[in-house]
């Protein structure tokens, strides 16, 4: 009745935004990730018949607000499983320093593989991405390494993740802490204000279905500019169509731009650079991992060696 799993962060180089089925956590388009190793998170799960009520500890610290949510995700597993034992459940964020990146997609794929294994669920990873999908969207691409793809399926059992390729190749991410402090709106409330509002939302879903084949085919043909071009036009077709709700969206912060900037600059001079920017300030920049230390160089013109962090391909989420 107890296990440990560990589960990678990912970053969407196609994004999810907006939701067909918000009980059902369906969304109305599919998405593509590359999951990274330097972010992750170890949960242990215990099921234990002298608990009254599940506790929840984050990073050594009791955290009772968040529960609510863990203990709603758990009850997926105890349904399927016919209980109702209660849990104490134990998680550690790693982030290599205190960028605050904490994330939900890392947090709900490791809790989700872990309560798999302490119920012997014995789920496939398709199906358990399929109980993930409900803690947290992109938490769905998070049970593989390399690069993922959240197919977006049309009920509860057809959108799920499956893996599109092990990202062997030259790639990698620099991430720019442009500001660490939890966001202000979290991405459920911003999708339902662009799905509600957005005069260009009814655009998005055609645009990322589209991009979403050209990047398939760009990583079949290993073409690594093809890839980032795609991935910096998604990104940015997201947040032009999140600015245009009402109330406005606006993510970007002053020095994200002064990332892009770097980041265009760096590809003026030759070096194969494209961003991407999620609900939040801070700015990813895919690369080659042979570049990495050189665009990190260019970085650290305008950003803190602790807030320019280089990570490689990371692997599917596992039991520890
Ligand atoms: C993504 N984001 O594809 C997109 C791009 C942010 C921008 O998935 O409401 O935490 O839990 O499903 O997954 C962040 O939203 O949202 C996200 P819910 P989630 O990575």
């Amino acid at each position: 009745m107890k296990a440990k799993a560990r589960a990678h962060a990912n970053i969407a180089l196609i994004k999810y935004w907006g939701k067909a089925d918000e009980k059902l956590a369906i969304p109305n388009n599919s998405s593509l990730s590359l999951t990274l190793d330097s972010f992750y998170t170890e949960t242990e799960v215990e099921f234990d018949e002298n608990l009254e009520s599940d506790i929840f500890y984050l990073d050594d610290k009791e955290d009772s607000e968040t529960l609510v949510k863990v203990s709603k995700f758990i009850d997926l597993f105890r349904k399927e499983k016919g209980i109702s034992t209660k849990a104490k459940i134990t998680s550690y964020n790693y982030v290599p320093t205190a960028a605050g990146l904490a994330s939900s997609a890392s947090a709900f794929s490791a809790l989700g593989v872990a309560c798999n294994r302490a119920l012997s669920l014995n789920m496939d990873d398709t199906l358990l991405s399929t109980f993930i999908r409900k803690g947290s969207g992109s938490a769905t691409r998070s049970i593989y390494g390399g690069l993922v793809e959240w197919q977006k399926g049309h009920d509860d059992l057809s959108s799920h993740a499956i893996k599109v390729d092990d990202a062997d190749f030259d790639i990698g991410m620099v991430i720019v802490i442009v500001n660490s402090e939890q966001k202000e709106l979290s991405s459920r409330e911003g999708m339902k204000i662009t799905t509600e509002t957005s005069p260009f939302y009814k655009e998005w879903p055609n645009e990322a279905e589209k991009d979403l084949v050209n990047i398939k085919a760009a990583i079949k043909k290993r073409d690594f500019d093809l890839i980032g071009e795609i991935t910096e036009n998604n990104a940015m077709k997201m947040h032009a169509t999140m600015m245009s709700s009402n109330p406005s969206i606006i993510y970007m912060e002053p020095k994200s731009l002064v990332a892009i900037n770097a980041v265009k600059k760096l590809r003026r001079a030759g070096i194969s650079a494209y961003f991407t920017m999620d609900a939040g300030p801070n700015v990813k920049v895919l690369c080659k991992l042979s570049d990495a230390e050189k665009i990190k160089a260019e970085l650290l013109n305008d950003f803190n060696e602790d807030e320019v962090i280089i990570s490689k391909v990371g692997s599917s989420a596992h039991i520890i």
